[in-house]
């Protein structure tokens, strides 16, 4: 059996992991189906089998994976169908492009998104969630959070982006691979929690579309929260 412990809030059907969600989409890309095992922040006990204590952990027939970029080259390893990354310098140009997404990406997503994580978690995650986080950024949740400032930096982190999207249908050319995979965890991130920092009509905004109608197809729709942004605490 496969199953992917992936990261969910006091609903459970709310994942909304930019890690998880990478490996769903790399998962679907392969035609591979796997039994969703949604976790809280702190049920650390559930993926102790996999001697960490983040999500994504894939469990596949008695392997154990975690990080969503290990994740990507097991299931190249082990799937060869469709490759996600290749081998050699592909692979490695994928993990520029995590490294790019990261900083260019994550960091405004992070700043627009915090306050409305804490809306969605479990009230049992929010001590853990506000510490682990205040520790990481060296400030308060309330002084890193600036949605405003995240979306602007957001335009300007993915306007490379936008100029590459405005020549091809997909990061990696005429068909997606795991470079747009990577990419589209993250945005997934925004959207299923309720925000949306591009518009429709963008070249980023048609290729998030392309990517999640073809998730869609084959698994459903994606759950996304309604939240109305007052407070963060
Ligand atoms: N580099 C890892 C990052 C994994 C990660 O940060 N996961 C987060 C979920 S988005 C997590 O498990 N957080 C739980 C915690 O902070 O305790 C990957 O690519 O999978």
């Amino acid at each position: 059996m496969r199953e992917l412990f992936e990261l969910c809030g006091a609903d459970r059907e709310l994942l909304f992991s930019p890690y998880c969600w990478r490996v769903r989409l790399a998962m679907a890309h392969k035609g591979l189906d796997w039994q969703s095992r949604p976790i809280r922040f702190t049920d650390k006990e559930l993926i102790a089998f996999s001697g960490q204590k983040l999500v994504p952990v894939l469990s596949d027939g008695g392997e154990t994976v975690h990080d969503s970029l290990a994740i990507f080259t097991y299931l190249d390893r082990r799937y060869p169908q469709r490759p996600l990354l290749g081998e050699g310098l592909a692979a490695e140009r994928a993990r520029l492009v995590e490294r790019l997404s990261f900083h260019m990406v994550r960091i405004p997503l992070l700043k627009i998104l915090i306050p409305r994580v804490w809306q969605v978690i479990d009230p049992a995650d929010r001590e853990y969630f506000r510490s682990s986080r205040e520790q990481a950024l060296g400030m308060s949740l309330e002084a890193f959070a600036d949605p405003q400032g995240g979306e602007r930096l957001f335009r300007e982190g993915v306007a490379p982006l936008e100029m590459w999207l405005r020549d091809q249908p997909f990061l990696e050319g005429q068909a997606p691979g795991g470079c747009d995979y990577l990419l589209a965890g993250m945005l997934l991130w925004a959207w299923c929690l309720g925000a949306q920092p591009w518009t429709d009509d963008s070249a980023l905004g048609a290729w998030f579309a392309r990517i999640l109608q073809a998730y869609e197809a084959t698994h459903g729709p994606v759950k996304r929260a309604m939240i109305e942004m007052e407070q963060s605490r």
